[in-house]
């Protein structure tokens, strides 16, 4: 299997975590996929024509993405139970779609700092995309807690990219700090990025 990759993709971060976890990260070769919508990348367009990462080339052809259906693929795979069935997908479901979300109004924020011309940059679009996230970030620390304490599940995998991805990105996207607020999200999360599949996952 190939994977279309970039380090500091926190996209791109989800399918590798859920490798460490699997102890699979050596199945996979990994295809230097950066780009931007504006620099597309040829090996990521070649797997997914919006260009965008990550995108899996199974060992038969198939190009399959987004993060989620790789993520999901992976589990199957692997049998790593990281999707719960009946009831519990629900919240696990739903908790993967907030992280990943999280994650769109990052890249937006990054995107419109990176590739447009500093005269045209939006500060409506910019804050817009800013109180997305906070009001993600608050909503994990009043409604998350118990679910992500619990046993590992791919939305605790999605949270820890995305928040981290938070303090990576905090200068060039131009959010607050979002750990003082929250000591509670705080505490959990840096327990879960001392995990060997965060460490070994940190963006850079
Ligand atoms: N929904 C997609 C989002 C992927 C995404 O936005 N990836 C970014 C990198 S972090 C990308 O490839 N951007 C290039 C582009 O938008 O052209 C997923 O879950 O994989």
């Amino acid at each position: 299997m190939k994977l279309m990759y970039a380090k500091p993709s926190p996209f791109v971060r989800k399918v590798m975590v859920v490798l460490e976890e699997a102890g699979k990260r050596g199945e996979v070769e990994l295809v230097d996929g950066f780009g931007s919508p504006v620099a597309p990348n040829d090996a990521a367009l070649a797997n997914n024509p919006t260009g965008k990462i990550p995108s899996l080339l199974l060992d038969d052809g198939t190009a399959i993405y987004d993060s989620r259906v790789i993520t999901r693929y992976l589990d199957q795979q692997f049998n790593l139970g990281l999707y719960p069935t009946g009831a519990a997908a629900l919240a696990t479901n739903t908790l993967e779609a907030h992280a990943d979300a999280m994650m769109d109004a990052c890249i937006l924020c990054v995107y419109e700092v990176r590739c447009r011309d500093e005269s045209i940059h939006s500060p409506e679009w910019l804050d817009a995309q800013r109180g997305k996230i906070a009001r993600a970030v608050s909503a994990l620390q009043d409604s998350w807690m118990d679910h992500l304490n619990e046993e590992l599940d791919m939305g605790q995998i999605g949270v820890g990219c995305a928040l981290e991805y938070l303090d990576f990105r905090k200068e060039m996207g131009g959010w607050a700090d979002w750990r003082g607020d929250h000591p509670a999200l705080d505490a959990w999360a840096q327990k879960f990025s001392s995990r060997a599949s965060m460490q070994a996952t940190t963006p850079e």
